[in-house]
Formats: C-alpha cells, sequence, structure tokens
C-alpha cells in the first residue's frame, strides 16, 4: 500500500457539547483540521487535528506539508513517517503545531492500515478489552454556577455516567472551592467517581490546603493543580495529599513524561493523542506509565482514544468530551458507563460530509 494524495479542510464547527443540557446555546465556534490519506488501494485513512486556535491556518499548512511529504511512503510504515517529518522540519519540532500536525498525518496511516488489514486500530494494537469506562467531562465547567452543577449531576447519572468531572479552582476563596466540591459530591451521592479539574490555576501551597480539606469528599482525582512544568511542585502536591493526582495533558512529545514519572509528579498520566504526536507515540507513553505503575487515562477524542484506551493494560477511563461530535457521520455512545469499540476496521469513523461541506472554510 502507497499513500498517493490527499485533502484537508479547516472546519469551524459550533463549539457545543451535548452532555451540557439547560443553558443558553454557546455560540461560539471550535476550529478543526481534518485529513483524509489517499492510497493506491482505495483504502482513505482519516484523521484530524486542532488547538490551532488563531493559527488554525498554520497548522493545516503544516498538515498539508507531512501529508504531502508522507505520498509515496507505504502507510503502515509509521515511525519511517515521523522521522522523515522531524528531518524536514529543521528543527521546528519537537511541540506546538510541528506535533499537532503530525499526529493527524499518524492517525490517518493507523486508519488506513486497519482498513487495509480488516481489523479495527484496537485490534491493531493488540485488541485487549472490547469496552473500556469513560467519564463524563465538559458538562461542569468553571463558568457554570453552583446551582446548575447540583442538577447537571444526577442528569448526567441519568445519561449513564458513573464517573464525572467538574473543574474548580477560580473561586475567589478557599471556602468557595471547598463549597463547590462539597455541593457537587453530595449531588450524586458516595457511589459515583468525582474528578476535579484545576487547569494549572493553583500554586503549590495553594494546592496542598484546598486540596486538604476537599480529601473528605472522596475525589477519583485531582487534576492539573498546579502548572504542567512544575513536575518538582506537582511532586510536592501528590506527596502532600492523599487522593491521586492526575497531569500530562499539556505535554507535547514523549519526553516530558519520562521527567514526570522520575519525579513521581502524578499518580495517573493523562495523554493527549495530539499534543504527543499521534497514536505511535501515545503507544510509547502508555507503556513508559506502565513501567511505573501509573494508570493510563486520555484527553479529549473519545472516538480514537477508545481505540488505544482498549489496547493497553493500564487504561482506567477515557475522557468523554465529545468536542468533535459533529465531524462524524456516527459518534461512540457510553452506555452503562462504558465505550464499546466498533467492529468496523480501521478506527470505524467516517467523516460527516454535511459538516463538511457547512462549515468548511475555504
Ligand atoms: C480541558 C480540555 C480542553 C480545554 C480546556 C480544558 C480539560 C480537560 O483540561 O481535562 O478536558
Ligand atoms: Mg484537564
Amino acid at each position: 500500500m502507497k499513500i498517493t494524495g490527499f485533502r484537508s479542510h479547516i472546519v469551524d464547527a459550533p463549539a457545543d457539547n451535548p452532555l451540557v443540557v439547560g443553558l443558553p446555546a454557546r455560540n461560539d465556534t471550535r476550529e478543526f483540521v481534518t485529513l483524509e490519506l489517499q492510497t493506491d488501494t482505495g483504502v482513505v485513512g482519516l484523521g484530524m487535528t486542532f488547538f490551532g486556535g488563531a493559527l488554525t491556518g498554520a497548522l493545516k499548512a503544516a498538515v498539508d506539508a507531512f501529508a504531502e511529504m508522507s505520498i509515496g511512503e507505504d502507510p503502515t510504515r509509521t515511525e519511517a513517517i515521523a522521522a522523515r517529518a522531524q528531518a524536514a522540519a529543521g528543527g521546528a519540532g519537537p511541540g506546538g503545531i510541528y506535533t499537532l500536525a503530525v499526529s493527524a498525518v499518524d492517525i490517518a496511516c493507523w486508519d488506513a492500515r486497519g482498513k487495509a488489514e480488516g481489523k479495527s486500530v484496537s485490534a491493531l494494537l493488540g485488541g485487549l478489552r472490547d469496552r473500556v469506562p469513560s467519564y463524563a467531562s465538559g458538562a461542569l465547567l468553571r463558568q457554570h454556577p453552583v446551582d446548575y452543577l447540583e442538577k447537571a449531576g444526577p442528569r448526567l447519572v441519568g445519561m449513564g455516567f458513573r464517573q464525572m468531572k467538574m473543574q474548580c479552582g477560580s473561586e475567589p476563596t478557599v471556602s468557595g472551592s471547598v463549597e463547590r466540591v462539597r455541593v457537587m459530591r453530595e449531588s450524586i451521592g458516595p457511589d459515583v467517581d468525582l474528578m476535579c479539574d484545576i487547569n494549572q490555576l493553583w500554586s503549590v501551597p495553594h494546592a496542598i490546603r484546598v486540596g486538604s480539606l476537599i480529601e473528605e469528599y472522596g475525589l477519583f482525582w485531582l487534576e492539573d493543580p498546579v502548572p504542567h512544568d512544575d513536575f518538582a511542585g506537582l511532586a510536592t502536591v501528590a506527596d502532600a495529599l492523599i487522593m491521586p493526582i492526575a497531569a500530562g495533558e499539556y505535554q507535547y512529545g514523549i519526553v516530558p513524561f519520562r521527567h514526570m514519572l522520575e519525579a513521581r509528579s502524578v499518580d495517573v498520566v493523562m495523554i493527549d493523542l495530539l499534543r504527543v504526536g499521534g497514536i505511535t507515540q501515545w503507544l510509547k507513553v502508555a507503556g513508559m506509565a506502565q513501567a511505573f505503575n501509573r494508570p493510563v487515562v486520555s484527553h479529549l477524542i473519545p472516538e480514537i482514544h477508545l481505540h488505544l484506551m482498549s489496547a493497553i493494560p493500564n487504561a482506567l477511563t477515557v475522557e468523554y468530551m465529545p468536542w468533535t461530535y459533529r465531524l462524524w457521520k456516527e459518534f461512540p455512545q457510553v452506555v452503562d458507563g462504558h465505550l464499546t469499540v466498533p467492529s468496523t476496521p480501521g478506527l470505524g469513523l467516517e467523516f460527516n460530509q454535511d459538516t463538511l461541506s457547512k462549515f468548511s472554510i475555504v
């Protein structure tokens, strides 16, 4: 099989999340770059990326450059494709647009390989299990008032979720932060797993102070309490608190995970598929985490992470943040707290042509 060409689009789709119910509709949008990698067998590999913000045009240009470079290559040679991108980027990587763009090509290559072999990507990677736990995310945000959270939590339980993540950390007082977690916990009861994401807003002493006060609410994990590159600070927080500390979504490439793990900064390793460099690199970090006896959780893009998480022995739970749901014709749904791996070849996804024609930017 050889890559013969590609097509890419910028899709500027509404930034909604179907898990957010009962609030006025958002009128902002989120930009994605989609990729279709064509091959001489007729198989088309699908990939996507985002996080470009105002640089989405530049991100698409980088995706196009790497896709162009892969023409003539066998898509199963993902390490060769990554090495060629690295060599050609002239020191522009690792990190930033470089990594985000390489990821789109790598994802499309794995999809093409699965389609060519008639196997799901999960099966290609070892296919350990056919379903994985998944938690509701993006529905209990920092900007949502406490009285919204206390209605939204039970609603998510009613939708079949057994785990959910809230955001916290921007409250003006310590007691305000504690109150937010207390109300959330009491609204869902003791048997639903609750995670809390601070998104790097706290200092180390503040994280230990508030963290100690919320220990009694039994969080499944506390996420990104302090800036993502303060490995020693994260380790201090992780040491001081009983509840598990999760981090990793902000890291680019695989090397920072080595430092995080060596410093014992985290109890739970969160890997972002696009920032790590695609499926090929994601698996390396999952293996590193396994060697350190740490579970892995995924960041965003549940429809692709589902394949990876189902294939590794140390998977904990898939973040169900359906930001990308408009891109695909069908989107996996959480049933009884789990996502099921599709049996269709590759990623089991098809672009939603209505979305592409309606929201593509020329
Ligand atoms: C998150 C994701 C994407 C944007 C902002 C915040 C969040 C998460 O940290 O864990 O999903
Ligand atoms: Mg997070």
